[in-house]
């Protein structure tokens, strides 16, 4: 079978919720991917940083066939020996008292907003059922009914009402307006330290300080969803850590099992997570072994491997030389780390049509918002490799 018998297929009889690229792959491996006809491409998305250690990483995909055989899913009526593990070496690099594992990143964010309208109930002193929460224009945060509640992208909510009550949406990197949202039954501000799917924008320095200062005054939970941003795409363990705050609660996901495997968490000190006693909330597959022994591994690989630090280092440097294209196009180019946006003008007709000329040139990117390029490839990237890129995303960029 060759590409266009996978899309036929795809065609026929899959849901079409989505409009991806006509990319068949069946092989991936660090930052290249292989497609069903023999074609190779650098994948700049990472699957969204899921990927961030690089496609199939030996260590991880290892852990997870020696954990696959030893135990997959004890349902969490019975402990595991994976779990208290993944606790304790997560909590130990990330600063926080406690860890709930989730699997998607939705999930975790629900439990997120659980926890923070608990704590808002039983610490805070709220009265039942008023609790609000404070969200940001352009937030992504999954695709629930809850969290498309507090969307501000129409499609994400067109046919999917009655909404879940309880949330206000402020501009992002706006601090007066969460100033004026904020009052006595406000439990919590969730926000991406960068926004991923609002286009790659990094708010105005110093805003998430300012936030988090109004948090602590008028006794609101800072909550960072950390679930694109985190795990070294910023070139910080964490994008929050570009400004001196340290969140109540941070959201992970994705890059936490290094792609192999659905791995979320939501991350607390105990005055938080604490909130939940036996049988409050929970899932199936949450905190499962085999999920458990692959986060491990995945943060081994990114500590050990200075992930980090790489890309905090490539990532400038391929920030640098996408500024030296003298394209007609580019309006802005902007991120921190490996999580980099590139900006056009509406006259450039939109982002797509320049990703669909990348992928013949053998790179792989996802527009977002329309007229941004995202490229944020695994953070194993070398700099030989972003040479490579660079001459193709210059080639395509300068033509018409
Ligand atoms: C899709 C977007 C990115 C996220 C942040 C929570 C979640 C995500 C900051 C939920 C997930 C994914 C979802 C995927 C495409 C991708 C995406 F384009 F949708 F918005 F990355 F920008 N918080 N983002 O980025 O995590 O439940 O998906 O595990 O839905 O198409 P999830």
């Amino acid at each position: 079978m060759n590409t266009n018998d996978y899309i036929a297929l795809e065609e026929k009889y899959g849901a079409h919720n989505y409009h991806p690229l006509d990319v068949v792959i069946e092989k991936a491996e660090g930052v290249w991917v292989y497609d069903v006809d023999g074609n190779k491409y650098l994948d700049c998305l990472a699957a969204y940083s899921a990927v961030n250690q690089g496609h199939c990483h030996p260590r991880i995909v290892s852990s997870l066939k020696k954990q696959a055989e030893l135990v997959t899913l004890t349902s969490r009526a019975f402990r595991n020996n994976q779990l208290p593990l993944l606790y304790k070496e997560l909590c130990e690099l990330t600063g926080y008292q406690m860890m709930l594992p989730m699997n998607s990143g939705a999930e975790a964010v629900e439990t997120a907003l659980k926890a923070a309208r608990k704590w808002g109930y039983k610490v805070k002193g709220v009265d039942e059922n008023s609790a609000e929460i404070i969200t940001c224009k352009n937030n992504f945060a999954g695709r629930t009914i809850t969290i498309v509640s507090f969307s501000t992208e129409e499609q994400y909510r067109d046919g999917f009402g009655p909404f879940t009550a309880g949330f206000k949406v402020v501009g992002y990197g706006d601090i007066e307006a969460l100033e004026k949202a904020i009052n006595k039954n406000t439990v919590a501000f969730l926000v991406e330290p960068i926004q991923g799917e609002g286009g790659v924008v990094v708010p105005p320095e110093g805003y998430l300080k300012k936030a988090y200062d109004l948090c602590r005054k008028h006794n609101v939970l800072f909550v960072a969803d950390e679930i694109q941003s985190g795990l070294g795409r910023s070139g910080k363990l964490f994008a929050y850590q570009y400004e001196n705050i340290k969140p109540d609660m941070v959201i992970i996901g994705k890059a936490l099992s290094g792609g192999c495997y659905p791995v979320s968490a939501v991350l607390s000190d105990k005055e938080v997570l604490g909130v939940f006693n036996p049988g409050d909330h929970g899932s199936t597959f949450g905190g499962n072994p085999l999920g458990a022994a692959v986060a491990r591994e995945s943060l081994k690989v990114l500590v050990e491997e200075n992930l980090i630090d790489n890309s905090y280092k490539m990532g400038k440097y391929f920030i640098d030389k996408l500024k030296t294209i003298n394209s007609k196009h580019i309006r802005e180019i902007r991120g921190k780390g490996l999580f980099i946006g590139v900006e056009l003008y509406p006259e450039a007709k939109g982002a797509r049509r320049f990703c669909e000329r990348l992928m013949k040139e053998g790179i792989l990117c996802k527009e977002t918002h329309d007229n941004v390029i995202r490229f944020a490839p695994p953070l194993v990237i070398k700099k030989d490799e972003i040479d490579w890129a660079f001459g193709k995303i210059e080639k395509v960029l300068m033509m018409d």
